[in-house]
């Protein structure tokens, strides 16, 4: 695999390529040669979560013997998990902690990480590369710069400065656009685009933003460059959608010193989980994948139905537990779905999501919420109901307002789910009073911010615009007075007032 563009040299109290050979007997470690492994898969957005979920299925595909699909990792800012990663030869921890017992796992699929601010013609280089038949991408919600509504945010000043400078691109967009014309222009085939964030029709969402992005990168290029760039990813990229799940929560410090006691040297970075894991992936690789069937990934015709369910029943519980859990003082899911009156409304917000799902394809939502009930329950994750409250304005459309608004078509009143959208403005404005001052961020804080002192509907009416809520839907308005009377509830009595108006009575103080 390509050595790292900053890799120091290593000691010998730090996990590395060295130290990784006289670990604890009890640490899985690379079973395969890692010098032999060729990057297949560039992956942009080498957090934790990548780290977690489709490294660790890679990994057991190298360890098969499938050695085309190493990854090469990409960052498009900040150089943390290069710094951290880069003297451990790419290896880190993955702690699979499941309630009263953890495994250790180090993971070997990540063989370079580049920072793309430093080295932006590093990460093109690597992109470019016929090796590279499968782009993979978590760079969260709020990095695919969609306006309000959905479309491009053309707007963007990274979007305006990749137009202008298609040479040296800062989005991912830019990367991916410049990388497949290097390849058009060379004769390479393009990569497969496999999208890996939580938003719906993940491949076709990336897609079209990628051809609205080429149109204007073409007329900006003119005659002068590689016009043509539209027809080309329009028509010959393959983007398969794909549903990601595993639950991570942010690593620690007292994880870090914890995870390396248990090894024996330091671990900069490992990376916490759970046990279980899902990736459901459609299947349309034209550049060839590696057999990750092989590894429990459901390859399928058609994502959606699997997508839906995991956005509007994981995620939409996530983000109610969340911001119900933060207005009422519990810093953890665990503990947030441990009180009665959460847990109870988490219940009824599953019964108001489950009748958008589809009927025909086979999904069993008892099962998948009896599962989830259990693993919020996993007292051994300390997830913090702060990180998941970041970015609701990218988060709630798909996970909360499109069931709301399906509700309303179907003549039904989504009074739960408006209580997560009016529970998020809360916590938003708690911050600074009740909530310390950024306990958690949204890219539209400035901007909601800047409303000021309005009257309850008015104010509701304003972040919908804002965000983007509901855009254009005739039953945006009925929504808005929804959400605005749940919102003078939690105001008036909190949101204790504002379950109890919903016939959930409040836990019994002591008992949570
Ligand atoms: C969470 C997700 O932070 C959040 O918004 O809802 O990261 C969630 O843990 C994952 O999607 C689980 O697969």
């Amino acid at each position: 695999m390509p050595s790292d563009q900053t890799s120091r040299a290593t000691t010998n109290n730090r996990l590395s390529g060295k130290t990784v050979q006289a670990l604890p007997t009890a640490v899985a470690t690379p079973s395969y040669d890692r010098a032999r492994v060729v990057t297949g898969i560039v992956h942009l957005g080498v957090g934790a979560f990548h780290r977690a979920h489709q490294a660790a299925y890679v990994d057991d595909c190298l360890a098969a013997g499938e050695t085309d699909w190493g990854i090469t990792g990409v960052s498009l800012r900040s150089s943390d998990t290069r710094d951290a990663l880069g003297p451990q030869d790419g290896l880190y921890t993955l702690a699979i902690r499941g309630s009263g017992e953890e495994q250790l796992r180090v993971i070997g699929s990540i063989g370079s990480i580049l920072v793309a601010p430093e080295y932006p013609d590093a990460v093109l280089a690597a992109l470019a590369d016929p090796h590279t038949r499968i782009v993979t991408l978590t760079i969260t919600e709020k990095a695919y710069l969609r306006a309000a509504g959905g479309g491009l945010d053309t707007t963007h000043p990274d979007i305006v400065h990749d137009l202008a400078n298609p040479r040296e691109p800062r989005t991912a967009h830019g990367f991916l656009s410049e990388a497949l014309a290097c390849r058009l222009a060379a004769g390479i085939p393009p990569f497969t685009v496999l999208c890996c964030d939580n938003l719906p029709a993940n491949g076709a969402t990336l897609h079209r933003l990628l051809t609205e992005f080429a149109t204007l990168r073409d007329a900006a290029l003119g005659s002068t460059g590689d016009a043509g760039l539209f027809s080309h990813i329009a028509d010959e990229v393959a983007f398969p959608s794909s549903m990601v799940d595993r639950i991570v929560p942010a690593t620690t410090d007292a994880d870090r010193a914890r995870i390396s006691g248990e090894l024996g040297v330091e671990d900069a970075w490992p990376v916490m989980t759970e046990p279980f894991r899902q990736w459901v992936v459609e299947d349309r690789f034209p550049a060839g994948r590696p057999a990750w069937e092989k590894f429990g990934v459901t390859m399928v015709d058609d994502v959606r139905p699997f997508e839906d369910m995991k956005l509007r029943l994981l995620n939409g519980a996530h983000s109610a537990i969340a911001y119900l859990g933060l207005l009422s003082g519990h810093a953890t899911v665990d503990r947030a779905f441990a009180d009665p009156a959460i847990r109870s409304f988490v219940d009824a917000l599953w019964a108001e999501a489950i009748p958008t799902l589809p009927t025909d394809a086979g999904l069993d939502t008892s099962a998948y919420t009896a599962e989830l009930a259990e693993r919020f329950s996993n007292t051994a994750l300390a997830h913090r109901t702060a990180q998941i409250a970041n970015d609701g304005t990218q988060k709630l459309p798909q996970r909360i307002v499109a069931s709301a608004i399906e509700r309303l078509q179907a003549g039904a009143a989504p009074d739960h789910l408006a209580l997560v959208i009016a529970a998020w403005i809360a916590a938003c404005e708690a911050r600074g009073k009740t909530l310390p001052d950024n306990h958690f961020t949204d890219p539209l804080d400035a901007a909601l911010a800047a409303l000021g002192e309005r009257r309850t509907l008015e104010r509701v009416a304003a972040v919908f615009d804002l965000a983007g809520f509901a855009k254009g839907s005739p039953e945006r308005h009925t929504l808005i007075e929804l959400v605005a009377a749940h919102r003078v509830h939690i105001r008036q009595g909190g949101v204790t007032l504002a379950l109890s108006a919903l016939g959930i009575p409040p836990a019994i103080p002591g008992k949570v």
